[in-house]
Protein backbone atom coordinates (compact mmCIF):
# COMPACT_ATOMS: atom_id res chain seq x y z
CA UNK A 1 0.00 0.00 0.00
CA UNK A 2 1.04 3.38 -0.72
CA UNK A 3 0.95 6.16 1.12
CA UNK A 4 -2.21 8.84 2.33
CA UNK A 5 -2.71 11.37 -0.64
CA UNK A 6 -2.62 14.22 2.42
CA UNK A 7 -6.46 15.94 3.16
CA UNK A 8 -8.10 13.12 1.45
CA UNK A 9 -9.51 11.58 4.82
CA UNK A 10 -12.83 12.63 5.42
CA UNK A 11 -13.33 13.73 1.91
CA UNK A 12 -17.29 13.33 1.03
CA UNK A 13 -17.62 9.99 3.92
CA UNK A 14 -14.35 8.21 2.16
CA UNK A 15 -11.92 6.90 4.78
CA UNK A 16 -9.06 7.75 2.74
CA UNK A 17 -7.82 7.01 -0.88
CA UNK A 18 -4.26 6.22 -1.06
CA UNK A 19 -1.91 7.31 -4.26
CA UNK A 20 -2.40 4.40 -6.25
CA UNK A 21 -6.40 4.75 -6.35
CA UNK A 22 -7.00 1.94 -3.31
CA UNK A 23 -9.69 3.17 -1.03
CA UNK A 24 -8.13 2.64 2.96
CA UNK A 25 -10.63 2.32 5.91
CA UNK A 26 -9.59 4.16 9.11
CA UNK A 27 -9.05 2.46 12.13
CA UNK A 28 -11.86 2.49 14.85
CA UNK A 29 -10.51 4.51 17.96
CA UNK A 30 -12.80 3.78 20.52
CA UNK A 31 -11.59 0.15 21.95
CA UNK A 32 -12.93 -0.13 25.20
CA UNK A 33 -14.07 -3.31 26.80
CA UNK A 34 -17.67 -4.07 28.60
CA UNK A 35 -16.95 -6.83 31.10
CA UNK A 36 -19.42 -8.65 34.35
CA UNK A 37 -15.77 -8.22 36.21
CA UNK A 38 -16.53 -6.77 39.59
CA UNK A 39 -14.05 -4.11 39.13
CA UNK A 40 -14.80 -3.69 35.92
CA UNK A 41 -14.77 -0.08 34.76
CA UNK A 42 -17.59 -0.53 31.79
CA UNK A 43 -19.19 -3.00 33.87
CA UNK A 44 -21.69 -4.97 32.43
CA UNK A 45 -25.64 -3.80 33.82
CA UNK A 46 -29.07 -3.30 32.30
CA UNK A 47 -30.02 -0.60 31.20
CA UNK A 48 -26.33 1.46 31.75
CA UNK A 49 -25.34 1.57 27.80
CA UNK A 50 -27.03 2.91 24.66
CA UNK A 51 -26.64 1.85 21.05
CA UNK A 52 -26.03 4.38 17.87
CA UNK A 53 -26.84 2.56 14.77
CA UNK A 54 -27.80 3.46 11.11
CA UNK A 55 -30.22 0.55 9.44
CA UNK A 56 -28.07 1.06 6.13
CA UNK A 57 -24.19 0.38 7.60
CA UNK A 58 -23.38 -3.49 7.11
CA UNK A 59 -21.18 -2.64 10.40
CA UNK A 60 -23.72 -1.31 12.62
CA UNK A 61 -26.06 -3.99 11.03
CA UNK A 62 -24.29 -6.62 12.78
CA UNK A 63 -24.57 -5.73 16.61
CA UNK A 64 -28.50 -5.01 15.92
CA UNK A 65 -28.54 -8.75 15.01
CA UNK A 66 -26.76 -9.64 17.73
CA UNK A 67 -28.76 -7.63 20.12
CA UNK A 68 -31.49 -9.11 18.65
CA UNK A 69 -30.20 -12.89 19.08
CA UNK A 70 -28.81 -12.53 22.58
CA UNK A 71 -32.07 -10.45 23.75
CA UNK A 72 -30.68 -7.33 25.02
CA UNK A 73 -33.57 -5.39 23.38
CA UNK A 74 -35.01 -4.33 27.06
CA UNK A 75 -31.12 -3.73 28.23
CA UNK A 76 -29.59 -1.79 25.40
CA UNK A 77 -31.83 0.30 24.02
CA UNK A 78 -31.07 2.51 20.69
CA UNK A 79 -31.23 5.34 18.48
CA UNK A 80 -31.18 4.82 14.67
CA UNK A 81 -29.84 7.82 12.45
CA UNK A 82 -31.45 9.01 9.21
CA UNK A 83 -30.43 6.82 6.00
CA UNK A 84 -28.43 9.99 4.55
CA UNK A 85 -24.95 10.76 5.10
CA UNK A 86 -24.67 14.35 4.05
CA UNK A 87 -22.37 16.89 4.35
CA UNK A 88 -22.49 17.04 8.21
CA UNK A 89 -22.74 13.74 8.40
CA UNK A 90 -24.93 11.67 10.05
CA UNK A 91 -28.05 13.16 11.95
CA UNK A 92 -31.30 12.69 13.33
CA UNK A 93 -33.61 14.66 10.91
CA UNK A 94 -36.97 12.58 11.49
CA UNK A 95 -38.01 10.53 8.83
CA UNK A 96 -39.67 6.90 9.08
CA UNK A 97 -37.30 4.46 11.05
CA UNK A 98 -35.26 7.17 12.45
CA UNK A 99 -35.23 6.61 16.21
CA UNK A 100 -34.52 10.40 18.08
CA UNK A 101 -31.44 10.66 20.59
CA UNK A 102 -33.31 10.79 23.89
CA UNK A 103 -29.74 10.09 25.81
CA UNK A 104 -27.49 13.02 24.74
CA UNK A 105 -30.40 14.68 22.72
CA UNK A 106 -27.78 15.31 19.73
CA UNK A 107 -29.21 16.12 16.37
CA UNK A 108 -25.88 15.47 14.58
CA UNK A 109 -24.00 12.20 15.36
CA UNK A 110 -20.55 14.01 15.60
CA UNK A 111 -22.23 15.55 18.84
CA UNK A 112 -21.73 12.12 20.44
CA UNK A 113 -17.90 12.37 19.09
CA UNK A 114 -17.74 15.56 20.92
CA UNK A 115 -19.38 15.02 24.38
CA UNK A 116 -17.14 11.84 24.53
CA UNK A 117 -13.25 13.74 23.61
CA UNK A 118 -13.60 17.46 23.11
CA UNK A 119 -10.52 17.17 21.16
CA UNK A 120 -11.65 14.25 18.72
CA UNK A 121 -10.64 14.15 15.13
CA UNK A 122 -11.43 10.71 14.36
CA UNK A 123 -14.46 9.87 11.59
CA UNK A 124 -17.69 10.15 12.90
CA UNK A 125 -19.14 6.49 12.24
CA UNK A 126 -21.58 4.29 13.08
CA UNK A 127 -21.72 2.10 15.10
CA UNK A 128 -21.10 3.69 18.73
CA UNK A 129 -21.72 1.61 22.28
CA UNK A 130 -22.24 4.56 24.56
CA UNK A 131 -21.83 4.27 28.31
CA UNK A 132 -24.77 6.80 30.03
CA UNK A 133 -22.54 6.87 33.28
CA UNK A 134 -19.26 7.77 32.26
CA UNK A 135 -20.63 9.67 29.66
CA UNK A 136 -18.45 8.34 27.15
CA UNK A 137 -17.88 6.19 23.78
CA UNK A 138 -17.36 2.70 25.19
CA UNK A 139 -16.31 1.35 21.29
CA UNK A 140 -17.38 2.75 18.25
CA UNK A 141 -15.79 -1.03 16.54
CA UNK A 142 -18.49 -3.67 15.18
CA UNK A 143 -16.25 -6.44 15.68
CA UNK A 144 -15.70 -5.76 19.59
CA UNK A 145 -19.30 -4.58 19.85
CA UNK A 146 -20.37 -7.98 18.83
CA UNK A 147 -17.96 -9.50 20.93
CA UNK A 148 -19.11 -8.14 23.67
CA UNK A 149 -22.66 -8.48 22.98
CA UNK A 150 -21.99 -11.96 22.80
CA UNK A 151 -20.58 -12.64 26.43
CA UNK A 152 -20.57 -9.85 28.62
CA UNK A 153 -24.51 -9.26 29.32
CA UNK A 154 -24.99 -13.08 30.56
CA UNK A 155 -24.86 -12.52 34.06
CA UNK A 156 -27.71 -9.37 33.60
CA UNK A 157 -30.09 -10.92 31.51
CA UNK A 158 -29.19 -12.05 28.10
CA UNK A 159 -30.49 -15.13 26.59
CA UNK A 160 -28.44 -18.12 26.39
CA UNK A 161 -26.23 -18.31 23.34
CA UNK A 162 -22.56 -18.44 22.20
CA UNK A 163 -21.97 -17.51 18.68
CA UNK A 164 -17.99 -17.76 19.08
CA UNK A 165 -17.64 -20.38 20.77
CA UNK A 166 -14.52 -21.88 22.15
CA UNK A 167 -13.64 -24.54 20.03
CA UNK A 168 -14.52 -23.22 16.58
CA UNK A 169 -12.96 -19.62 17.54
CA UNK A 170 -9.80 -20.23 15.11
CA UNK A 171 -11.73 -21.36 12.13
CA UNK A 172 -14.24 -18.23 12.98
CA UNK A 173 -11.42 -16.30 13.13
CA UNK A 174 -9.86 -16.97 9.58
CA UNK A 175 -13.08 -16.94 7.80
CA UNK A 176 -13.83 -13.15 9.65
CA UNK A 177 -10.49 -12.35 8.01
CA UNK A 178 -10.99 -13.16 4.76
CA UNK A 179 -14.80 -12.27 4.29
CA UNK A 180 -13.40 -8.71 5.80
CA UNK A 181 -11.02 -8.16 3.77
CA UNK A 182 -11.93 -8.90 0.53
CA UNK A 183 -16.02 -9.20 0.69
CA UNK A 184 -17.13 -6.59 3.23
CA UNK A 185 -14.74 -3.85 3.06
CA UNK A 186 -13.72 -5.33 -0.92
CA UNK A 187 -16.93 -4.31 -2.06
CA UNK A 188 -15.75 -0.51 -0.64
CA UNK A 189 -12.76 -0.75 -2.23
CA UNK A 190 -14.29 -1.63 -5.46
CA UNK A 191 -16.92 1.25 -5.37
CA UNK A 192 -14.40 3.60 -3.70
CA UNK A 193 -11.34 2.71 -6.17
CA UNK A 194 -9.96 5.92 -8.32
CA UNK A 195 -8.00 3.78 -10.90
CA UNK A 196 -8.72 0.95 -13.26
CA UNK A 197 -6.51 -1.08 -11.87
CA UNK A 198 -7.24 -0.74 -7.80
CA UNK A 199 -10.79 -1.13 -9.22
CA UNK A 200 -10.14 -4.91 -11.15
CA UNK A 201 -8.03 -6.09 -7.71
CA UNK A 202 -10.95 -5.57 -5.47
CA UNK A 203 -13.33 -6.12 -7.19
CA UNK A 204 -10.97 -10.12 -8.00
CA UNK A 205 -11.11 -10.54 -4.75
CA UNK A 206 -14.72 -9.87 -3.90
CA UNK A 207 -15.33 -12.49 -6.84
CA UNK A 208 -12.80 -14.82 -5.61
CA UNK A 209 -14.31 -15.28 -2.27
CA UNK A 210 -18.07 -15.39 -3.49
CA UNK A 211 -16.71 -18.26 -5.28
CA UNK A 212 -15.26 -19.78 -2.59
CA UNK A 213 -18.46 -19.54 -0.08
CA UNK A 214 -20.25 -20.95 -2.83
CA UNK A 215 -18.52 -23.91 -2.59
CA UNK A 216 -18.16 -23.97 1.15
CA UNK A 217 -22.16 -23.16 1.37
CA UNK A 218 -23.18 -25.83 -0.95
CA UNK A 219 -22.27 -28.67 1.28
CA UNK A 220 -23.18 -26.75 4.98
CA UNK A 221 -26.04 -24.73 6.32
CA UNK A 222 -23.69 -22.38 8.20
CA UNK A 223 -20.53 -21.17 7.63
CA UNK A 224 -18.44 -22.84 10.94
CA UNK A 225 -19.23 -26.07 12.21
CA UNK A 226 -23.10 -26.29 12.85
CA UNK A 227 -24.51 -23.40 14.36
CA UNK A 228 -25.10 -20.13 13.76
CA UNK A 229 -22.07 -17.95 14.16
CA UNK A 230 -20.54 -14.11 14.46
CA UNK A 231 -18.90 -15.43 11.17
CA UNK A 232 -22.57 -16.20 9.63
CA UNK A 233 -23.99 -12.38 10.68
CA UNK A 234 -20.78 -10.76 9.58
CA UNK A 235 -21.03 -12.36 6.14
CA UNK A 236 -25.07 -11.49 5.90
CA UNK A 237 -25.12 -8.05 6.35
CA UNK A 238 -22.72 -7.62 3.51
CA UNK A 239 -24.61 -10.61 1.36
CA UNK A 240 -28.33 -8.78 1.59
CA UNK A 241 -26.66 -5.50 0.36
CA UNK A 242 -25.19 -7.21 -2.76
CA UNK A 243 -28.15 -7.30 -5.17
CA UNK A 244 -29.73 -4.13 -3.90
CA UNK A 245 -26.88 -1.96 -3.82
CA UNK A 246 -22.83 -3.12 -4.44
CA UNK A 247 -23.87 -4.77 -7.77
CA UNK A 248 -24.87 -1.46 -9.50
CA UNK A 249 -23.86 1.74 -7.03
CA UNK A 250 -20.13 -0.02 -6.02
CA UNK A 251 -19.77 -1.74 -9.98
CA UNK A 252 -19.23 -5.50 -8.42
CA UNK A 253 -21.42 -6.66 -11.36
CA UNK A 254 -19.33 -9.77 -12.32
CA UNK A 255 -22.26 -11.98 -11.24
CA UNK A 256 -25.17 -11.17 -9.29
CA UNK A 257 -25.73 -13.32 -5.38
CA UNK A 258 -29.00 -14.18 -7.22
CA UNK A 259 -26.76 -16.46 -9.67
CA UNK A 260 -24.79 -18.18 -6.83
CA UNK A 261 -27.46 -20.94 -5.79
CA UNK A 262 -26.27 -21.83 -2.70
CA UNK A 263 -25.57 -18.53 -1.21
CA UNK A 264 -28.62 -16.96 -2.48
CA UNK A 265 -30.19 -19.99 -0.63
CA UNK A 266 -28.32 -18.79 2.91
CA UNK A 267 -28.93 -15.58 2.58
CA UNK A 268 -32.72 -16.15 2.48
CA UNK A 269 -32.13 -18.84 5.04
CA UNK A 270 -30.53 -15.92 7.47
CA UNK A 271 -33.20 -13.31 6.42
CA UNK A 272 -36.11 -15.32 7.35
CA UNK A 273 -34.28 -15.66 11.30
CA UNK A 274 -36.61 -13.97 13.66
CA UNK A 275 -33.69 -12.71 14.97
CA UNK A 276 -32.14 -11.32 11.62
CA UNK A 277 -35.55 -10.28 9.39
CA UNK A 278 -36.36 -6.79 11.63
CA UNK A 279 -33.50 -5.86 10.94
CA UNK A 280 -33.14 -5.26 7.27
CA UNK A 281 -35.02 -1.84 5.99
CA UNK A 282 -34.19 -1.96 2.21
CA UNK A 283 -35.23 1.72 2.28
CA UNK A 284 -32.37 2.82 4.68
CA UNK A 285 -29.80 0.90 3.09
CA UNK A 286 -30.60 1.85 -0.71
CA UNK A 287 -31.82 5.62 -0.30
CA UNK A 288 -28.13 5.67 2.25
CA UNK A 289 -25.71 4.27 -0.24
CA UNK A 290 -27.43 5.74 -3.64
CA UNK A 291 -28.50 9.56 -1.84
CA UNK A 292 -24.88 9.64 -0.02
CA UNK A 293 -22.11 9.09 -2.53
CA UNK A 294 -22.82 11.77 -5.31
CA UNK A 295 -19.74 11.68 -7.03
CA UNK A 296 -20.44 7.87 -7.60
CA UNK A 297 -23.90 8.25 -8.58
CA UNK A 298 -24.66 12.51 -9.14
CA UNK A 299 -28.65 12.15 -9.79
CA UNK A 300 -28.97 10.34 -6.19
CA UNK A 301 -31.96 8.26 -8.08
CA UNK A 302 -32.25 5.45 -6.33
CA UNK A 303 -32.88 2.12 -8.60
CA UNK A 304 -36.12 0.68 -8.16
CA UNK A 305 -34.78 -3.22 -8.64
CA UNK A 306 -33.79 -5.38 -8.38
CA UNK A 307 -37.95 -7.35 -7.97
CA UNK A 308 -36.50 -9.55 -5.79
CA UNK A 309 -38.63 -12.28 -2.75
CA UNK A 310 -36.39 -12.60 0.03
CA UNK A 311 -39.42 -14.21 1.92
CA UNK A 312 -38.99 -17.29 -0.65
CA UNK A 313 -38.23 -20.64 1.02
CA UNK A 314 -34.59 -21.11 1.30
CA UNK A 315 -34.31 -25.03 1.44
CA UNK A 316 -31.66 -24.95 4.09
CA UNK A 317 -33.20 -26.43 7.24
CA UNK A 318 -32.15 -29.54 5.52
CA UNK A 319 -28.53 -29.16 6.63
CA UNK A 320 -29.84 -28.95 10.11
N1 LIG B 1 -14.67 -0.05 11.79
C1 LIG B 1 -15.94 0.47 11.86
C2 LIG B 1 -16.43 1.00 10.53
C3 LIG B 1 -17.77 1.64 10.65
C4 LIG B 1 -18.10 2.49 9.41
O1 LIG B 1 -17.26 2.69 8.51
N2 LIG B 1 -19.34 2.99 9.36
C5 LIG B 1 -19.73 3.85 8.25
C6 LIG B 1 -21.14 3.58 7.78
S1 LIG B 1 -21.30 2.12 6.86
C7 LIG B 1 -19.77 5.30 8.71
O2 LIG B 1 -20.35 5.62 9.72
N3 LIG B 1 -19.13 6.18 7.94
C8 LIG B 1 -19.10 7.57 8.23
C9 LIG B 1 -18.16 8.30 7.30
O3 LIG B 1 -17.65 7.67 6.40
O4 LIG B 1 -17.98 9.50 7.51
C10 LIG B 1 -16.83 -0.63 12.41
O5 LIG B 1 -16.82 -1.74 11.86
O6 LIG B 1 -17.50 -0.40 13.41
Amino acid sequence: MGELIAGTWHRNGIDGVLADGQMRRAPSVFRNWITNERDSRFKAESGRYHLYVSLACPWAHRTLIMRNLKGLIDLIDISVVHWLMGEDGWTFDPDHGVIPDAVNRAHFLHEIYTISDPDCTSRVTVPILWDKVERQIVSNESADILRMFNSAFDGCGAVAGDYYPEKHREEIDAVNTRVYTTLNNGVYRSGFATTQVAYEAAVGEVFGTLDWLEQRLAQQRYLVGSQLTEADIRLFTTLVRFDPVYFGHFKCNVRALADYPALWAYTRDLFSHPAIRPTVDFDHIKGHYYSSHPWLNPSRIVPVGPDYDFDLPSGREAFA
